[in-house]
C-alpha cells in the first residue's frame, strides 16, 4: 500500500517535471523565433552584379561590381517609379532592399536615384563626401565632394563597428534634394535619367575583405519625435540596414 502511493507521486512528480521542461522549451522558443523575426531582414538581400571588367586604382587591379538603389518620399512614390516596396509604413525609404551584399576587395559603383525632398542638416560634416574612389560623387554628370547642409535630402552613410577582424570601411555620401514649389509640389529636376524627377548620384567604393557593416541616413528625416530622428529613422528597413561584405 504504501509503495503504490510512492509510485504514484513520484510518476505525478515525473509528469510535472515533463511538463515543465516543455513549457520551458516553448517559451525558449518562442523567445528565439520573436528575436529572430525581429533581426531578420524586412526585405530580400540585393546583391551587387559583379562585372567581368577589371580596373586600375592605385597601381592595383579591382574586379568591378555595381549596384542600384532609388531613395523614395514614400512607398506610393516608390510604386510611382516602379519600385515594388513589402514596407508597411508610409515612411522615406531607400529600395528595393536595406540589405546589401557586396563581394570583397572589388570596385563597387553604386548609383542611387534620389526623388525626395528634404530641409536642413543637423551635422554639417555629413554633407561631405568621404571614402568614395577620387574623394567624389557625381551629381547628375558633375562631380562634387560636398552638398551644402541645406540641399541634401538623404545620406548613404557606412561604416563599420570597431574590430580588429575585419576591414574598415567608411563611406559617407549625401545627396542633392529635388526642389519643391510653394504649394511642395516638386520642381523637374536636370536629369534625363530619372525623367526629370530626381537625380542621379554615382560613385565608387573599394571594399575590403568579407565583414559585417551597417549604413543609415544621417539626414533627420523622420517624422517630428525625437528632433526628427524618430519613425523613417528609428524603424529598420527604411533609412538604415546592412552591408554583408563577402
Ligand atoms: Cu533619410
Amino acid at each position: 500500500m504504501e509503495t503504490t502511493t510512492v509510485e504514484t507521486s513520484s510518476s505525478k512528480r515525473l509528469i510535472s517535471a515533463l511538463v515543465f521542461v516543455v513549457l520551458g522549451v516553448a517559451v525558449v522558443g518562442t523567445v528565439g523565433f520573436t528575436l529572430h523575426s525581429l533581426s531578420a531582414d524586412p526585405q530580400k538581400a540585393l546583391y551587387a552584379t559583379k562585372s567581368s571588367e577589371t580596373i586600375v586604382v592605385d597601381g592595383k587591379t579591382y574586379p568591378k561590381a555595381s549596384i542600384a538603389l532609388g531613395v523614395y518620399a514614400d512607398s506610393g512614390q516608390a510604386a510611382d517609379y516602379g519600385h515594388y516596396t513589402t514596407n508597411k509604413k508610409d515612411y522615406v525609404q531607400y529600395g528595393p532592399s536595406t540589405h546589401l551584399v557586396l563581394p570583397a576587395h572589388t570596385f563597387v559603383t553604386v548609383t542611387i536615384s534620389a526623388y525626395d525632398g528634404g530641409e536642413h542638416l543637423n551635422n554639417p560634416y555629413f554633407g561631405k563626401v568621404v571614402g568614395t574612389v577620387g574623394g567624389t560623387i557625381n551629381i547628375d554628370g558633375v562631380d562634387v565632394s560636398n552638398v551644402p547642409s541645406d540641399n541634401v535630402q538623404h545620406t548613404f552613410t557606412l561604416h563599420g563597428i570597431p574590430s580588429s577582424s575585419q576591414d574598415p570601411l567608411f563611406v559617407n555620401v549625401p545627396l542633392p534634394q529635388v526642389k519643391a514649389d510653394d504649394q511642395d509640389n516638386f520642381i523637374a529636376t536636370q536629369d534625363p535619367k530619372t525623367n526629370f524627377k530626381g537625380h542621379t548620384v554615382t560613385f565608387s567604393f573599394i571594399t575590403g575583405g568579407a565583414g559585417d557593416y551597417v549604413w543609415n541616413c544621417e539626414y533627420p528625416c523622420g517624422d517630428g519625435s525625437y528632433a526628427k530622428f524618430g519613425a523613417a529613422m528609428s524603424t529598420y528597413g527604411y533609412m538604415s540596414g546592412k552591408v554583408t561584405v563577402k
